[in-house]
């Protein structure tokens, strides 16, 4: 310990040292690139460049670039793009800023492109899509389109980004409905490494569209996405707290739900439970995407008495409005998936309520658990396959993608988060292949730096990425110089 603060307090004066007699090639580099971008380049030593290093989600993947560039335009970004990879120089891409997979959209040196000012979005009635940029957050995007009473396929709460979100595949509460997030997108304008605009969709560069259904940051920079817009504005839902007693009656519910001869598409829940803050216990998200109270789909849940109520009648934005953002220091999550059966279900519960990892968790400064279960119907992965098909090498099964949460408070316990945290997951997988409802699919968007996720797409699924990054970026470029986040095998 003391040997390794010594090294670093070295370490740090070798840099403190070096930035004094000259200036590193990444500083260079953002010099020259603020030469031709002006303020569109913020430097280390501008105002906003504290803010924007630490945007946002977790601490734990703040950082600090040697710039920060927020190209305006797709024509900026071809210029960033070609002078970064002309100096072989270390990048990465940050839309809304809400992965929590240090490096995957900030980075320590190197240049962090910002994509904050793609920022418009533009309804065409006539042709029912909406282009959105992908440095908004779907606040923006749904507020921009209810006046026309139309709603796209987007994220469930606000303050998330839209980059990061579709390019990791994407939930949705239309999901059943219309499929992913990314199975709606109909063209994307891409920048690739060779720094020139491609639009990627079922008929120009068919293979870069499926590729990007899911494919994250691994073939160029999206700047912005054609979606589908769909006729849904008004809605019925909101949430139901629970004492954390009630779980297994809830997932008794849950499991009736989603085994019903013909779950209602326009139907969507996710049950929380947090077993290591028991003034908050369960929460079920009830989101039914028309104007109609109390509908059939969630009669299994009925008979549960609530501690609060907050259902009504409202828009879907409304809805999701009230969904508030954690606050949260530092955040991870897993991400696991199994098929309906009733008792994997209250196997689960058990783990939920009884594993000895919460109280680790608990012990842990401001440690606190929060287990997600959103059930997919089929329907969602026949809709994608519909559009054209997506590389997640998804089974059209009734599943539920389960995400665990965990957040606390001091760097010295990120270790131990994580080792609880995981520890749990393989007891949840275990018992899930142990039943043989195991789903080999790990959802990127709710998915912790080291699963594996893009290794679970599948051998000929992950074959047809890597054939498909060659051609578009042949030097590798979005292996190498954006080497973070969830990248090819
Ligand atoms: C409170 C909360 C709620 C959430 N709810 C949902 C939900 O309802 N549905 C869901 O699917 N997910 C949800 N998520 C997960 C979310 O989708 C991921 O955190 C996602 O990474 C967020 O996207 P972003 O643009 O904010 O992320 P960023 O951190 O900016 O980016 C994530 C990754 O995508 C890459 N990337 C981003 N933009 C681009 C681009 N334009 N071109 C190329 N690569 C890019 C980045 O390099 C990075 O690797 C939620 C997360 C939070 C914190
Ligand atoms: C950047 O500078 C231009 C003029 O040079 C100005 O119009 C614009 O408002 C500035 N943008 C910001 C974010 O300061
Ligand atoms: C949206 O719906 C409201 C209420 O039904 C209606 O008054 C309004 O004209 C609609 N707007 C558009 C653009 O269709
Ligand atoms: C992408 O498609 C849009 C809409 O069809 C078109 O206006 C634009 O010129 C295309 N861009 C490129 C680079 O082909
Ligand atoms: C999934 O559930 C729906 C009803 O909710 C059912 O109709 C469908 O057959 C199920 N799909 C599979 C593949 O079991
Ligand atoms: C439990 O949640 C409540 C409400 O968010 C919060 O005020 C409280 O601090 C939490 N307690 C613990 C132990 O996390
Ligand atoms: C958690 O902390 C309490 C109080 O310090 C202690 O009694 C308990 O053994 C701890 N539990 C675990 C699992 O470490
Ligand atoms: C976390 O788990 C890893 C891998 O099993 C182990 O090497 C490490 O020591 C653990 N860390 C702590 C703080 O327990
Ligand atoms: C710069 C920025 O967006 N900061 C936000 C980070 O998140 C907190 C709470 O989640 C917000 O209050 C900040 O505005």
């Amino acid at each position: 310990m003391a040997r390794s603060t010594v090294a670093q307090a070295l370490v740090g004066l070798l840099f403190a040292f070096s930035s004094v007699a000259r200036a590193s090639p990444d500083q260079a580099l953002c010099n020259t690139i603020k030469t031709k971008l002006g303020n569109d380049t913020v430097e280390a030593t501008d105002g906003t460049y504290e803010a924007l290093s630490t945007e946002n989600w977790s601490q734990t993947v703040w950082a600090k670039p040697a710039c920060i560039i927020q190209p305006s335009n797709a024509k900026e970004l071809t210029y960033v793009v070609s002078t970064v990879v002309g100096q072989k120089a270390k990048f990465a891409i940050r839309s809304g800023g809400h992965s929590v997979v240090p490096g995957a959209a900030n980075i320590n040196g190197g240049v962090l492109i910002d994509m904050a000012r793609f920022n418009s979005v533009e309804y065409d009635a006539n042709k029912k899509v909406a282009t959105v940029g992908s440095g908004l957050r779907w606040k923006e995007v749904y507020t921009a389109l209810d006046p026309y009473n139309v709603t796209v396929v987007g994220g469930r709460v606000l303050e998330v980004g839209v980059g990061g979100l579709i390019l990791g595949g994407g939930l949705s509460y239309l999901a059943d409905l219309h499929g992913l997030v990314c199975d709606n997108v109909v063209n994307f304008e891409v920048v690739t490494a060779k720094g020139t605009v491609v639009n990627a969709s079922a008929t120009s560069n068919p293979d870069l569209f499926w590729a990007l259904k899911g494919g994250a940051n691994n073939f160029g920079i999206v700047t912005k996405f054609t979606l589908k817009a769909y006729d849904i504005h008004d809605a019925w839902g909101g949430v139901r707290v629970y004492s954390l007693d009630a779980l297994p009656a809830l997932f008794d519910a849950m499991y009736q739900y989603q085994s019903v001869a013909n779950k209602d598409p326009y139907a969507n829940i996710m049950l929380q439970a947090f077993p290591t803050n028991a003034s908050i216990g369960a929460i079920l998200n009830m989101v039914y995407l028309k104007p109609e109270a109390e509908p059939e789909a969630f009669a299994p849940f009925r008979n549960i008495t609530p501690l609060a109520d907050q259902t009504k009648l409202q828009t879907l934005t409304e809805l999701m409005l009230a969904a508030p953002l954690p606050e949260l220091t530092r955040v991870n999550w897993f991400s696991s998936s199994y098929t309906t059966d009733k008792k994997l279900f209250s196997q689960v519960a058990d783990i939920v309520t009884k594993a000895p990892e919460i109280e680790e968790i608990s012990n842990l400064t401001a440690g606190s658990l929060a287990f997600g279960w959103q059930p997919i119907s089929s329907s969602a992965v026949l809709a994608g396959h519909a559009s054209g098909g997506n590389p997640l090498g998804l089974q059209p099964v009734n599943q539920t993608w389960l995400v665990l949460d965990v957040g606390w408070w001091k760097p010295e316990d990120d270790e131990l988060a994580h080792n609880y945290t995981l520890s749990i997951i393989d007891k949840i997988d275990d018992a899930s292949k142990a039943s043989g409802n195991y789903v080999d699919y790990i959802f990127m968007n709710d998915a912790a730096a080291d699963q594996p996720v893009i290794e679970h797409y599948g051998q000929e699924n992950v074959a047809k990425l890597k054939a498909t990054a060659r051609k578009y970026d042949p030097d590798q470029v979005f292996q190498n110089l954006a080497s973070g986040g969830f990248k090819l095998p």
